[in-house]
């Protein structure tokens, strides 16, 4: 029954049938996560660099009633140019479908989506978590539920400081998400290569890493492993001037009443104006470098495997 929803590009079925490793990338990053055109182009140039690492991307998103898991360059530049994709969360997930309209996937149901399609690796820029202020609106992204439940390892540069971090690694490790450093000892936080926060797992090889997601595999333990990929140095932002710019717009967010699921695109666009699109480039700049690692990773996990 699930069959009849999954649609795959050429290049992903193509890479399933040769028993390639592949690396599912989310849409919500394309459409609410960036301004057009630099969002089509992250997307296209974030696909190449995985590929040039030995592993084939697939991007997903609903369209039309069905789970693409693939995108061919025309879809891309839909989702980027789209002014009225659904931001799609597990919630939203059978709607999206069953109306056939235009969604893009967040982490939680790019993992969803991923899972059924068979495929374990997953690379954005920044997951979803506990939002500052949770004691008075227990505002929880859908993204640490679903890495409690879904078999995918998901690779991202940790979490902006738009949220509340130290509660996000608190409902992790109640969740019983592994948490990896990936050669730093403390959560990176998005903009910047620290945050002040201990990881309790550094791990400094993609090998090592692969080793402990084969193992977890074996054990037939659920959920997905987090791992967490510091932004290259020479991108990263002040820690000073990030904070600032993100207290400013966290306090735009609750002036002008925003809530729910628009509170995220509506603190990343408000960023990217306040920096200049200095944001945005740093955001840009961690993405590729994720690809990269993720893809690593999917090969060397791979290798165990094959
Ligand atoms: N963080 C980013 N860029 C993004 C998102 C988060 O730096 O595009 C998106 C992802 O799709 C993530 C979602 O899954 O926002 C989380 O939204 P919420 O906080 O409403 O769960
Ligand atoms: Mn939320």
């Amino acid at each position: 029954m699930l069959k009849k929803y999954l649609s795959f590009s050429k290049e992903v079925q193509d890479a399933i049938d040769a028993n390639q490793p592949i690396v599912a990338l989310e849409s919500t990053i394309i459409s609410h996560g960036m301004p057009y055109p630099q969002n089509v182009e992250m997307a296209r140039k974030t696909e190449s660099i995985i590929r040039e690492q030995g592993a084939v991307p697939a991007t997903i998103a609903i369209m039309d009633g069905k789970i693409k898991i693939g995108l061919e360059e025309s879809e891309l530049e839909l989702l980027g140019q789209s002014k009225d994709a659904l931001k799609v969360s597990r919630r939203d997930f059978a709607y999206a479908v069953s109306s056939k309209k235009l969604g893009a996937t967040t982490v939680a149901t790019t993992m969803m989506a991923a899972e059924m399609a068979g495929i374990h690796f997953f690379v954005t820029g920044g997951i979803g978590g506990v939002h500052r202020g949770y004691e008075d609106h227990m505002d929880v992204s859908a993204d640490l539920e679903e890495l409690a439940h879904t078999n995918v390892n998901v690779i991202c540069a940790g979490a902006k400081s738009i949220l509340d971090l130290p509660r996000t690694l608190e409902y992790l490790e109640t969740h019983g998400v592994t948490v990896v450093g990936y050669g730093t000892d403390e959560l990176p936080a998005f903009f910047t290569r620290k945050s002040g926060h201990k990881l309790n797992l550094r791990l400094d090889t993609v090998e090592e890493i692969a080793s402990v997601i084969a193992t977890k595999d074996d054990l037939e333990l659920p959920g997905g492993v987090l791992i967490t990929n510091p932004i290259p140095e020479e991108h990263q932002l002040d820690r000073d001037y990030i904070d600032g710019i993100i207290a400013q717009a966290t306090q735009d967010a609750e002036d002008q009443h925003v809530v729910g699921k628009d509170i995220t695109p509506f603190m990343l666009a408000s960023i990217v104006k306040k920096t200049d699109g200095k944001s945005l480039e740093a955001n840009i700049a961690l993405v590729y470098n994720n690809a990269k690692v993720g893809a690593q990773l999917a090969v060397a996990h791979h290798n165990i495997k094959n």
